[in-house]
């Protein structure tokens, strides 16, 4: 008696247990945006995104090397020749910002950028 007592008393844990395991399910993955680099330009080449949002920003380049920075946000990244490469970030503050290719890649590279916009 006093067993079977016990026993639904873990099993009763247990269940307790595993509920609150997928209660504690992380959240919904960040939204993947994807921009493309290729002489001489980001395609998109204007971006919106919410502030305090986490977003994965994936950079793929489908010629030579590129790299797309935002130096008043601290994201650089770079994208070797026809690779991918990804960074995950939140915007922390709400603004235009002008993001430029970090990777000399050939005479237009002064003139790739792409602007984004935070927004609240
Ligand atoms: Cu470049």
């Amino acid at each position: 008696m006093r067993n079977r007592l016990v026993a639904s008393v873990v099993l009763g844990l247990l269940v307790f247990g595993i509920s609150l395991v997928h209660g504690a399910a992380p959240q919904a993955e960040p939204h993947r945006i994807e921009v493309t680099a290729k002489r001489y330009s980001f395609n998109p080449a204007e971006l919106t995104l919410k502030k305090g949002e986490p977003v994965v920003l994936v950079l793929k380049s489908v010629d030579v090397a590129h790299g797309l920075r935002f130096r008043e946000l601290g994201v650089d990244l770079k994208a070797g020749k026809g690779a991918t490469s990804e960074v995950e970030f939140a915007p922390e503050k709400t603004g235009d910002f002008v993001g430029h290719c970090s990777v000399f890649c050939g005479g237009g590279h002064g003139s790739m950028m792409l602007t984004l916009h935070v927004v609240e």
